[in-house]
């Protein structure tokens, strides 16, 4: 049997380098061989504050990326989380199996209560829960998350199994597909990894070849003395050639490391050429699907559509176990 993977991507800015390597890469490539499902998780997006007039664009946005990255709604389902009501619900049902104490230990939770501290509400709590919901919702045995998500669905992996003892075997434990590529720190800040929400510290899939140069030209590379280390900075510029170059630069460079030789006047125009080189067809397949007035939001709605033939009958499956149908 096929494989199911779910994953979701948040509408908080402009999909990033980071993003892209980190997760959309690799989600096409599932798409060759699994039934994928794709969100774009709006629910878990205004966990944290933002702009209400921004945010349909924004969803627009995230859609298009996706799309012009290499997503085909041919080969997988993609949509928006909001349009398909089940996730919420099935959310409800499984609060009532996740313990207050784990919600409290999820690392994700304690940063963005410290990073939001004038709204620490029970959304952003309840956030693992739900995404607990986004992937049973599917049945989904895998799941392509990076690190930091381990411990989120750890705990869907819990919720699976308590469902499982108290009303019958149901959801099927989600494994973890851990995304082959490294991290992509901020450029601005490469202590800290790069983000939608940081600005100066991304380079989105819609920036221009000029964008992209200038932006790397102006990446970070000292952070003081670091004695016999790679700086942070210089590290990232190696994560992004061994991500969008040739294996052969990233030795040339290497080579030019160890002898102590390494010119960023060299690295960094080399980098931010095997950007742009990778990004350029994306953004023009972009601007392609931007003109089709209608087009994206008709992709999103037949993905939904196909999405909740799927979550209603496992939320009527769900329903029935935990005793909530008359007999
Ligand atoms: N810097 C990164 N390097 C590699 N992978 C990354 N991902 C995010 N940032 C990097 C991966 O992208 C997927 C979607 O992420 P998300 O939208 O769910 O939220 P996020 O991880 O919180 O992404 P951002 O860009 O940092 O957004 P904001 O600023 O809103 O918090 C995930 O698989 C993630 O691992």
């Amino acid at each position: 049997m096929a494989t199911r993977v779910f994953s979701g991507i948040q509408p908080t800015g402009a999909i990033h380098i980071g993003n892209y390597v980190g997760a959309v890469r690799n989600w096409v490539r599932l798409t060759r061989e699994h039934e994928c499902y794709f969100s774009i998780v709006d629910l878990h997006a205004i966990t944290i504050p933002y702009e209400v007039k921004e945010l349909p664009a924004r969803i627009y946005e995230a859609a298009l990326d996706l799309l012009a990255a290499g997503l085909d709604p041919e080969r997988c389902v993609l949509f928006v989380q909001s349009y398909v009501p089940e996730h919420t619900e099935l959310c409800w049902l499984f609060n009532t199996l996740a313990s207050v104490g784990a919600l409290e230990r999820m690392t994700q939770f304690k940063d963005k209560s410290e990073q939001f501290r004038e709204n620490v509400n029970v959304g952003l709590f309840d956030y693992p829960v739900l995404q607990a919901a986004d992937i049973l919702l599917y049945k989904a045995d895998l799941v392509p998350v990076g690190e930091d998500q381990l411990q989120h669905l750890e705990l869907s992996r819990e919720i699976a199994r308590r469902f499982n003892h108290h009303f019958g075997d149901t959801f099927p434990e989600p494994k973890p597909a851990l995304t082959p590529a490294a991290r992509v720190m901020a450029l601005n800040e490469p202590t800290r990894k790069m983000s939608k929400s940081i600005p100066g510290s991304f380079i989105s899939l819609a920036d221009t070849d000029q964008e992209i140069r200038k932006k790397v030209n102006r990446a970070v590379t000292d952070v003081g003395p670091l004695e016999g280390e790679m700086s942070p900075g210089v590290k990232n510029l190696f994560t992004l050639l061994e991500a969008f170059g040739t294996p052969e630069q990233v030795a040339h460079f290497q080579a030019q490391y160890d002898a102590g030789s390494l010119r960023y006047s060299e690295l960094k125009p080399a980098v931010g050429e095997a950007i742009a080189g990778e990004l350029a067809p994306i953004r023009e397949r972009r601007a392609a699907l931007a003109s089709e007035p209608g087009g994206v939001w008709e992709i999103l709605d037949a993905g939904a559509e196909r999405a909740r033939v799927v979550a209603r009958r496992t939320m009527e499956e769900a329903r029935e176990r935990m005793g909530l149908r008359r007999k």
